[in-house]
């Protein structure tokens, strides 16, 4: 089991944001893609909850988007073309849809944090890993998931045929 150790607070040795964060990808990827999907969204939200108070704020998440991207830009070029492509995507969302806007799409009770419930909100989890979740349509409130997309709901339900 993976410890607090790596998350997204600014102080972690002398070890730059993206370099920690390229560590905690590697350890949390086999657990994804392996161990039922609550064990990989909580390690992912103990990641980026900086101050440890269980929840998501907007100013953590704006943090863990710069690393994101920092540590895209340092390692992007090693990953595999889908990967990439896959990155490129989420940024390109991310960026579109505004990461403020994103945030309150989400912010269900509007007190401004993000707690697990939330973030899965549109998601039924079970014991199977993340991905196999995500792609069961069954699982997933794909319509909910992407009307949260706020202007690029209607780009989003072209990904999710009914
Ligand atoms: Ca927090
Ligand atoms: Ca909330």
């Amino acid at each position: 089991m993976l410890t607090s150790l790596y998350n997204a607070s600014p102080s972690f040795g002398n070890v730059a944001p993206e370099e920690a964060f390229h560590v905690f990808i590697q350890e949390i990827s086999p657990i994804c893609q392996y161990e039922p999907a609550d064990v990989c969204v909580s390690l992912a939200m103990q990641y980026a909850d900086a101050d440890g108070d269980g929840l998501i704020s907007l100013s953590e998440l704006q943090d863990l988007q710069m690393v994101v991207q920092a540590w895209s830009a340092r390692y992007g070029d090693s990953f595999p073309a889908k990967t990439r492509s896959g990155l490129l995507l989420g940024q390109f969302l991310v960026n579109s849809a505004g990461l403020e806007a994103l945030f309150a799409g989400f912010d269900a009770n509007n007190d401004g944090y993000l707690s697990k419930e939330e973030l899965l909100q549109d998601t039924r989890l079970d014991e199977r890993p993340l991905g196999m979740v995500l792609l069961d349509p069954d699982a997933v409130d794909r319509h909910a998931l992407a009307s949260r997309f706020g202007s690029l709901a209607p780009l989003l339900q072209q990904f999710f045929p009914q």
